[in-house]
């Protein structure tokens, strides 16, 4: 029997790709803003409607690089929810920057309520989206979970009309390839800037290697092999968006009592979160059919590494009870079917 697991990867034309692989090697261009990753930057800017796509490793790396374009905006502290992962905090702190935790509502998104002038960085997470008051304060957009999503207020899909906002493409993620990730941004200075950082610091305009460096920047690069993976996925954006969204109906169907509707018809439903009573030990339950749904997220305030003593009620409720449940290109109805079978005879034995 299969096991049934939350981001298990699948490339839809691998063909394609390993063609793709066959052309790179032979060029001889494997890495440095070749043209596979200018084509993913331009495929990208096509699909969201949006000014610059700069593509990167992953996406905590582009946080961090945002972050550093935004240093003197920023100030000392900023804002962002507990219940994320711990990429967007870490981004922060090993920038130097200070941590305010602040609650979410019951979509899981950053509570309006909680924000006072502190700069905020927002997170759409599980293809939700944040609040029009949310959206005013936002200097940053976490969007590691939003590829796809169309902005119903907004009327344009995430990350399009953001100043800045940051996307993952790691293997777990709604057409994920491996790691990486990319960067939007509305301004084309901003752009040129990130493109520097990205690469060492160097000038663009300065061309070969022995041209000047004007920022500390770092390696933030894809490899050509990267870029072509994420871009023959993105290809078939559309075809994995409605087998995502099939899923999320079947599991609505089935577990209409526990699975969370999406705050906005157009998301990508890439990840299927249900909350429960006594969900540890329908865990280890579930564990014994093979079933590994995880617990994302637990409250950043409460780990090690970041701990707070406050209470951020909204957070610690939800995070006792959430439960992301077995998705994607790899998971069937028939899966789908079977998972709810166990989740419900589970709940009956309790
Ligand atoms: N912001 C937010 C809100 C994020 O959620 C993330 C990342 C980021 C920023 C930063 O993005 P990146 O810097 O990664 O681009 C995973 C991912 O590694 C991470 O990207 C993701 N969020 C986070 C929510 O989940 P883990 O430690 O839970 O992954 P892991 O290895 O346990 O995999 C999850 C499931 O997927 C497992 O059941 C196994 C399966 N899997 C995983 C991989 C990588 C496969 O079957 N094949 C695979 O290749 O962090």
């Amino acid at each position: 029997m299969n096991d049934f697991v939350i981001g298990r990867p699948k490339l839809l034309n691998k063909d394609l790709f390993l063609k793709r692989v066959q052309d790179i090697l032979d060029s001889s261009m494997w890495s440095n803003n070749g043209q596979y990753v200018q084509r993913l930057e331009s495929y990208l800017e096509e699909y969201l409607g949006c000014k610059h796509v700069i593509a990167v490793s992953n996406a905590i790396i582009g946080l961090e690089l945002c972050i550093k374009s935004l240093k003197n905006l920023l100030g000392p502290v900023c804002k962002v929810p507990s219940f994320t992962f711990v990429a967007t905090a870490s981004a922060l702190r090993r920038s130097g920057i200070d941590i305010q935790f602040a609650d979410i509502l019951d979509d899981y998104c950053i509570s309006p309520d909680d924000l006072s002038n502190t700069n905020v960085i927002a997170v759409n997470l599980f293809g939700n989206v944040c609040s029009p008051e949310v959206y005013k304060r936002a200097v940053l957009f976490d969007n590691a979970h939003a590829l796809g999503v169309y902005n119903e207020n907004k009327d344009c899909y995430v990350g399009a009309d953001s100043y800045l906002s940051v996307f993952s493409l790691h293997g777990t993620k709604i057409c994920g390839s491996g790691e990486c990730g990319f960067i939007t941004t509305t301004s084309k200075a901003t752009a040129t800037y990130l493109r520097e950082l990205r690469n060492f610091g160097y000038d663009s305009n300065s061309g070969a290697r022995e041209g000047n460096v004007i920022h500390e920047g770092t390696n933030a690069k894809v490899s050509e092999i990267q870029a072509a993976m994420a871009l023959t996925q993105l290809e078939n954006i559309q075809e994995i968006q409605e087998k995502y969204f099939e899923n999320h109906q079947e599991y609505e169907k089935l577990l209409p009592d526990l699975v969370k509707p999406k705050n906005n018809l157009f998301s990508n439903y890439s990840y299927v979160v249900a909350e429960v009573e006594h969900r540890d030990r329908l865990i280890a339950q579930l564990n014994d059919a093979k079933i590994f749904p995880r617990t994302y997220f637990k409250p950043l305030h409460t780990m090690d590494a970041y701990k707070q003593n406050i209470s951020l009620p909204n957070t610690e409720r939800i995070a006792s009870r959430i439960l992301c449940l077995p998705t994607g290109l790899c998971v069937n109805i028939e899966d789908i079917r079977y998972i709810c079978k166990e989740i419900r005879e589970c709940l009956i034995q309790k």
